[in-house]
């Protein structure tokens, strides 16, 4: 009878030649960016925060990514948060901004080998007029790698702009400026899009010598759905350019553990590709924002220092705590398993040193358990082979890379039963390893907070800030005031990624509940600035923010509204005051008791309103449009 999908086959012989054809395996990494998820990862207490940086990135401990792609911040929201620019206006390069230039330094402490990719996913609204396809935003791409290599990094890959397509004329002049300006050295990615570009780069001579890598995006699933299969084109396939799956993933850190397994393993056998980059990383991000399980791991409390490390990083070490970037994939030695999708599928690829090699195999669509013979050939190891598995269909510590078996082939050649719903992978390196560091319990934020920033550094982030869309960051007090303060750096509409929205930021526990938020607000220019009060969820894009507000204008105006997750902003009060001006400081706040809501200015009450739509959330800060207004003093006090 024809095999059945998802039944068991008999038995899979596998054929792992060492003298065999197959691609160069470029690696297995994950995407710090597109955005904002990994915001409060720096704000970690020191030890939890090596802790995560360890799970991530140091060898034989945990995920031990060979590749991590970071976003080149724009000032604008890129999902979950906006990350800031090196120059929100032209000229003023302040390398120091963010936290993707300080990850990716700890990235590379750790594991020295580890590749650079960077990214835009929109840029500063100078650029190019507000055109992203401009020689304003190469020379801006050049600034980055400059800011890059002043901390002591090497870029490895370098992108266009994420999911936006591509510009054939952009990329050549990105390429011969690469080379002009000393970073020849520096691989372009094109286009972080679709396959369809490689129908320009086999068309097109000039476009091929531009790029050097064709990655494309979730070609393993449809929109957010679990990858079965992974597909390219015959157009890619014939480039003779490494094809990657630039960005893959958007799944729970869980649950997605099987769709990440089978997209790099079926990314070779069905497509090919060399490379595997998961979105995103970590979700460092509070849990009111979108995608807040999605990563290796979850990070999302600063302030506890609680974390948890994901199956995805299991399933992403059975792969990467076994090989490097630059070994061989193994085409002899890489199928399905009884020649049927719904078994499972395997890859081999060999070591750089000729004799090692590692066979990964996962039956994450068996259901039942089947025998596998390995037949050693062609110069590889006959030594023992180390068997390593995770249990990635039922996702728990105690069944994660779990080194189960040895194994002394004989003549060559060895067998074991695979069980479903498991990665395996045969091996003859050694150096493996599962990390024990153990997180702290989980806590709220305690109230009162407040914070003066009086200690950060110009240019820092404000502490568990988490910015939304603009640019905030610490920067000397206007106004005669002394000390640091928090500014809106972003003067106009950045390129945008997704919708626009007000520049604003969220700080603080989602469980918060009765509670004044005020602060300092020092408006640099007319207009209207803003708190927020109980923020809750958010859908995209980032206007969709579940919320309190109280706006106060230049001009003496005030409005208590509400902010609903699905972009409207109702008016519950309003009214005027005599006229605040700009350059001069004032103090606002808006208290929540109950369904009270209660405003003020200077210490004078103004107004009040009556709603019970949110009875939690954050605080936040921000401005109507992109005005370069100051905050300071921020506070959160609980109300009895
Ligand atoms: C990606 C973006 O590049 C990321 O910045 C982030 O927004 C992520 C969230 O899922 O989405 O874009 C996707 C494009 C295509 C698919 C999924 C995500 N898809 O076809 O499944």
């Amino acid at each position: 009878p024809a095999a059945t999908p998802g039944a068991a086959a008999a038995a899979t012989t596998i054929a792992v030649n060492g003298a065999g054809t197959g691609r160069t395996f470029d690696g297995i990494g994950a995407i710090s960016g597109g955005g904002g998820n990994s915001r409060l990862l720096i704000d970690y207490p020191p030890a939890q925060r090596q802790q995560i940086l360890d799970y991530l990135f140091e060898p034989g401990y945990g995920a031990d990514l060979q590749i991590l792609k970071v976003e080149i911040g724009g000032d604008t929201n890129s999902t979950d948060g906006a990350e800031p620019s090196i120059e929100h206006t032209a000229g003023n390069v302040q390398c120091g901004t963010g936290y993707e230039f300080w990850l990716m330094q700890q990235a590379k402490a750790l594991n020295p080998n580890i590749k650079l990719y960077g990214l835009a996913w929109g840029a500063p609204g100078w650029i190019g007029g507000g055109d992203f396809w401009s020689t304003d935003t190469i020379n801006y791409l050049v600034s980055w790698l400059g800011c890059a290599k002043a901390d002591g990094l090497t870029i490895d890959y370098l992108g266009g702009w994420n999911e936006r397509g591509y510009n054939i004329a952009w990329y050549e002049q990105l390429r011969s400026t690469l080379n002009a300006d000393g970073y020849s050295g520096v691989q372009i990615v094109g286009a972080d899009s679709d396959w369809s570009v490689a129908n320009d780069i086999d068309a097109d001579p000039a476009f091929a010598n531009a790029v050097q890598v064709i990655g494309s995006h979730y070609p393993c699933q449809g929109d957010g759905g679990p990858a079965l299969s992974c597909s390219t084109t015959s157009q890619a396939t014939s480039s003779g350019k490494p094809l990657w799956a630039s960005e893959n993933g958007s799944q729970d850190m869980d649950t997605g553990a099987p769709a990440l397994i089978r997209s790099i393993v079926r990314g070779y056998t069905d497509a090919r590709m060399t490379a595997y980059l998961n979105w995103p990383l970590i979700a460092a991000i509070t849990p009111n924002l979108p995608y807040p399980t999605d990563g290796m791991m979850t990070a999302g409390q600063p302030w506890s220092g609680n974390y948890s490390v994901g199956e995805s990083a299991w399933a992403t070490a059975q792969v990467t705590q076994f090989t490097e970037p630059g070994w061989q994939f193994l085409d002899s030695g890489s199928g399905y398993l009884g020649g049927a999708e719904g078994n499972g599928a395997y890859v081999s690829l060999k070591s750089t040193n000729g004799s090692d090699y590692s066979t990964v195999i996962e039956t994450t669509t068996a259901t039942a358990a089947q025998t596998v013979n390995v037949n050693v050939s062609g110069g590889l190891s006959n030594g023992t082979v180390h068997v390593w598995s995770t249990d990635v269909n039922a996702p728990s510590p105690a069944t994660a890379l779990i080194h189960s078996q040895d194994i002394t082939p004989a003549n060559g050649s060895y067998s074991l039963t695979v069980q479903p719903g498991y990665i395996y992978t045969l091996t003859t390196t050694t150096g493996q390893g599962k990390g024990t560091a153990v997180s702290p319990a989980p806590a709220t934020l305690g109230l009162p907070y407040n914070d003066s920033y009086d200690q950060d550094a110009t240019g820092s982030e404000p502490q568990y800030l988490q910015t939304m869309q603009g640019a905030y960051q610490v920067e000397p007090c206007l106004g005669g005031r002394s000390g640091q303060c928090v500014q809106q750096l972003a003067p106009t509409t950045p390129i945008e990624w997704q919708s626009d929205s007000d520049a604003y930021g969220l700080i603080g526990d989602t469980t918060w509940s009765n509670y004044t938020v005020s602060s300092d607000v020092y408006l640099n220019q007319a207009g209207t600035a803003e708190l927020f009060g109980r923020a809750n969820k958010q859908d995209r894009p980032q206007s969709d923010q579940a919320a309190y507000l109280f706006r106060v204008s230049d001009s003496g105006a005030w409005s208590i509204d509400r902010s609903d997750a699905v972009g409207s902003i109702t008016t519950l009060a309003s009214g005027t005051v005599s006229a605040l001006g700009t350059g001069r400081w004032h103090t606002i706040a808006l208290n929540m008791w109950g369904t009270a809501l209660t405003a003020s200015i200077d210490g004078t009450t103004v107004g009040s309103a009556s709603d019970g739509t949110y009875q939690t959330g954050q605080a936040g800060l921000g401005v109507v449009g992109y005005q370069t207004d100051q905050f300071d003093n921020l506070a959160v006090n609980p109300l009895p």
